[in-house]
């Protein structure tokens, strides 16, 4: 039982995990939390919902929220990505900014800076994928500092920890230096729960994760995925999916050859739901052409893009 004292000394608090796309901000917070909340993969904008991860410690909870990648606005999506972003940064006790230290320095990155250097609490700046080649790990540290000097009045400082999200490498580090740098506070969530993404868009996520992972690099950013049903009963999960895309080739490309496509599409997303549910699952997945729908506000809200 949590006695008054202990209470009193419960550190608790949200941490907004920033950077541009790709940077490896969702594969960072499932390390963090221990388990996979986000999705992942190689193609850039994958993440496009905040997505809370809980990390329940003794004495502490660490809420992560993981966000969008930041870039320049393409389509009402694009634009949707920043907005969620940035409005993650309200709220939080601290930053984590990611950045991927085996890709160049881009001219995003100094606007994206400019953001968080003029946000009053403490910034961490994860050097990410430190099991490649670093060679541009100081180039961003000085372009941080150059910002902070140009600055005048209080100096926004940063910490800087380089780590290796797909290894592990330091991030038990990142985790102490988040611990210290989180407020006395109760907890905010039960502390058994995982995460406050509602189911549907969570499953939604897994089918597009295996969408973007055996698609084209230039398809997955035409396909949004919607759950339109959930009968949760004894012994198996029957789940009803729709998968949209932009054109009638598109489908033909989802679907594949006799069905194949679909097939391992459904079968991979399958396993990794069964997980959650811990019982049988059943995927009757749809594949719907609906032009445009990037570009159209009431159907992303439709979609859960304005989920936050
Ligand atoms: N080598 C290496 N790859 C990594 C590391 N962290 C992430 N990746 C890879 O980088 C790619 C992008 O990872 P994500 O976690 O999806 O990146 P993200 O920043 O969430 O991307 P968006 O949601 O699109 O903004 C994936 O292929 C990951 O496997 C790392 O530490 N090392
Ligand atoms: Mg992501």
């Amino acid at each position: 039982m949590i006695t008054k004292e202990s209470e009193k000394k419960f550190k608790a608090g949200f941490v907004a995990v920033l950077g541009r796309p790709n940077t490896g901000k969702s594969t960072l917070m499932n390390a963090l939390v221990g388990e996979k909340v986000s999705i992942i993969s190689p193609i850039p904008q994958t993440t496009r919902h905040q997505i809370r991860g809980i990390l329940n410690l003794e004495g502490a909870q660490i809420v992560f929220v993981d966000t969008p990648g930041m870039h320049s606005f393409k389509d009402h999506l694009a634009e949707h990505l920043n907005v969620i972003s940035k409005r993650s940064i309200e709220g939080s006790d601290i930053i984590v900014y990611v950045v991927d230290v085996s890709r160049r320095i881009g001219k995003e990155e100094s606007r994206l800076m400019d953001i968080i250097s003029t946000q009053n609490i403490p910034v961490i700046m994860v050097l990410n994928k430190i099991d490649l080649k670093s060679v541009y790990l100081n180039s961003y540290i000085e372009a941080w500092q150059k910002k902070a000097d140009e600055k005048v009045g209080k100096k926004p400082s940063a910490q800087f920890i380089p780590v290796s999200a797909k290894t592990g490498k330091n991030i038990d580090e990142l985790r102490a230096a988040l611990l210290e740098n989180l407020p006395q506070s109760g907890p905010f969530y039960d502390t058994d729960t995982l995460t406050d993404f509602p189911i549907q868009f969570r499953i939604a996520d897994i089918v597009r994760e295996k969408l973007f992972l055996a698609l084209d690099r230039e398809l997955p950013h035409s396909v949004a995925v919607e759950v339109s049903a959930i009968k949760d009963r004894k012994k198996v999960v029957h789940i009803e999916v729709t998968i949209y895309v932009q054109r009638n080739s598109q489908k033909k490309i989802v679907i594949g050859k006799q069905g194949r496509g679909l097939k391992a599409i459904g079968t991979l997303a399958r396993s990794e739901i069964e997980k959650i549910y811990d019982k049988k699952v059943y995927l009757e997945i749809w594949v719907k052409v609906l032009s445009d729908w990037q570009h159209r506000p009431r159907i992303l809200k439709e979609l859960g893009y304005w989920w936050v």
